[in-house]
């Protein structure tokens, strides 16, 4: 395939990288089909602990340099990373879309985050500002300053396999990190390709080796990097299940962590919505990505004055749907990442039924598709407490509820363990404003006339509960990525002490 060509994956050795080399490991081969048509991609080397060890001497070495070279150069060294991901855009977001399965629109779209966060962090780079003070004692100045932490390490889901990357690793990287990475073990050769991309503009500017790592393989090299005390900050992307077994162990060494966890977002449908805008927000939220994005709208609170005719256009919406090769621009929607996926969504359905929920759209497997990954999106009318409706289901099944108060479509919309993204539809500024009050959403985004999925790099990402806490990119979210350091200096001739404590000797 020309796009694995074009972006050096040539499938000998790569595996395991301290920047610009590849480092030998015995790890297992794992082997990257592609759910799009079931074929062998490639195959990539996982890390075993030797290897490990070795990247993790050589980035602990490397912070020792690329912590000196002053904020504004790394940051030039990032915006040449952003160039470099323009001129490589298409055949990365070719093979986003062909390992993940995500439309290519949707792969171009991933691409264009990570350009997205280098601007950002380019510009950050001579803004890592700290504040001043007011010292209460006489001839003293009083500030605090953010310095780096050390290694960064980030560990990446497959539905968004190249773009969370840079969201931390930019910001890291100014911020004065060096960071290992570890892609999933679904999307191993999006790490491949990132590596290469950026290992041809460190080679330029001679970084040291050792800012940029890459790892791979599944849980076990997770765990090692979860328990080294060598990593004071943890980044992780994925489900609730493996943030809370990570953060378990990253607090027991009161390490930091970023934890972007599962979402169970709902969109709220006013009686006073502009319901053709509500659709198409509501349709793309729900397939968009076949209902693999964190941000995936998985539950619809409608307006009773209004859930019959709203139901009637999505179900029409919905007939449209393509479904077909995400290559392939008049498709929809792709596959799913692999047949476990599609288990857990046949068996959600299942429960689904069995807990009560009314399928209008069905959902099945889609034949015809060599990968078997393929499903229908559906829709059930459901209600919020039902078990598989408080649950993330990572497929393209949408819950419909119906309510009658603002206040109670609120708590429903809040009655959900997980807290990432929301939503409302609403033209009722008194509504649109309760929404976004403290009495309104508690999700981490909470957004008007616009759908749940979809965020911007330029605001902090991330949501609350069981989400995780975490906030990635925009905003001040680069602050997670330092440790802030208060000063006192005392220029005068006496020591005055603070709080007006008298120690006469
Ligand atoms: C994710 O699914 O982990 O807001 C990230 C969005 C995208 C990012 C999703 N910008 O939908």
């Amino acid at each position: 395939m020309k796009f694995l060509q074009q972006l050096n994956i040539n499938n000998t050795n790569q595996g395991v990288s301290t920047g610009t080399h590849w480092i030998e490991s015995k790890g297992n081969l794992i082997e990257s089909y592609s759910p799009v048509d079931g074929k062998l991609i490639g195959s990539v080397v996982s890390t075993d602990i030797t290897s490990y060890q070795k990247v993790m001497a050589t980035a602990t070495k490397a912070f020792e340099e690329w912590r000196m070279i002053p904020a504004p150069k790394r940051g030039e060294i990032v915006r040449q990373i952003g160039d470099a991901l323009r001129e490589q855009k298409e055949p990365l977001g070719q093979l986003v879309s062909y390992e993940m399965g995500k439309s290519l629109q949707e792969g171009l779209g991933e691409v264009q985050e990570m350009i997205d966060i280098c601007d950002f962090a380019v510009g950050l780079s001579r803004q890592l500002y700290g504040l001043t003070m007011h010292s209460e004692r006489p001839l003293h100045r009083m500030y605090e300053q953010w310095h780096p932490l050390g290694v960064v390490g980030i560990i990446s889901a497959f539905n968004f396999p190249v773009a969370v990357w840079a969201w931390n690793a930019a910001l890291a990287w100014v911020c004065g990190n060096v960071c290992i990475w570890k892609p999933s073990e679904k999307t191993p050769l999006c790490g491949i390709a990132v590596q290469n991309i950026v290992a041809e503009v460190f080679k330029k500017n001679n970084v040291p080796e050792g800012v940029n790592c890459l790892v791979q393989g599944a849980r076990e090299v997770g765990e090692w990097m979860s328990n080294d005390t060598n990593i004071p900050l943890m980044s992780a992307t994925g489900s609730t299940r493996m943030g809370k077994a990570l953060s378990v162990a990253v607090a027991a060494r009161l390490g930091k962590t970023i934890l972007e966890l599962g979402g169970n977002n709902a969109i709220i449908i006013s009686k006073d919505a502009d319901l053709d805008m509500a659709l198409v927000g509501a349709v793309f939220g729900a397939v968009g990505t076949a209902g693999q994005r964190c941000t995936t709208t998985r539950r619809l609170i409608i307006h009773e004055d209004v859930y019959e005719v709203f139901k009637q256009k999505l179900v029409n919406a919905y007939k449209q749907i393509k479904i077909g090769n995400p290559l392939d621009a008049t498709n929809h929607v792709g596959p799913l990442i692999d047949k476990d996926a599609v288990a857990m969504y046949l068996n959600a359905i299942e429960q689904g039924k069995q807990q009560g929920a009314n399928f209008i759209v069905e959902g099945k497997l889609v034949d015809g598709f060599e990968s078997g990954c393929y499903v229908q999106p559906c829709i059930a009318e459901a209600s919020n407490e039902m078990q598989i409706v408080q649950h993330e289901t990572f497929a393209p099944i949408l819950y419909l509820m119906k309510y009658k108060t603002i206040d109670e479509a609120i708590a429903m919309q809040n009655g959900a363990p997980q807290g990432l993204s929301s939503s409302m539809f609403t033209l009722n500024m008194r509504e649109a404003e309760l929404f976004l009050s403290h009495k309104g959403s508690d999700c981490g985004i909470a957004n008007i006339n616009i759908g749940t999925s979809g965020a911007e790099i330029g605001g902090a990402f991330g949501g609350e509960k069981e989400t995780g806490g975490g906030r990635e990119s925009g905003s001040d979210a680069w602050k997670a990525y330092m440790r802030r350091q208060t000063n006192t200096l005392n220029w005068g001739s006496t020591l005055p002490l603070a709080q007006g404590i008298k120690f006469d000797f």
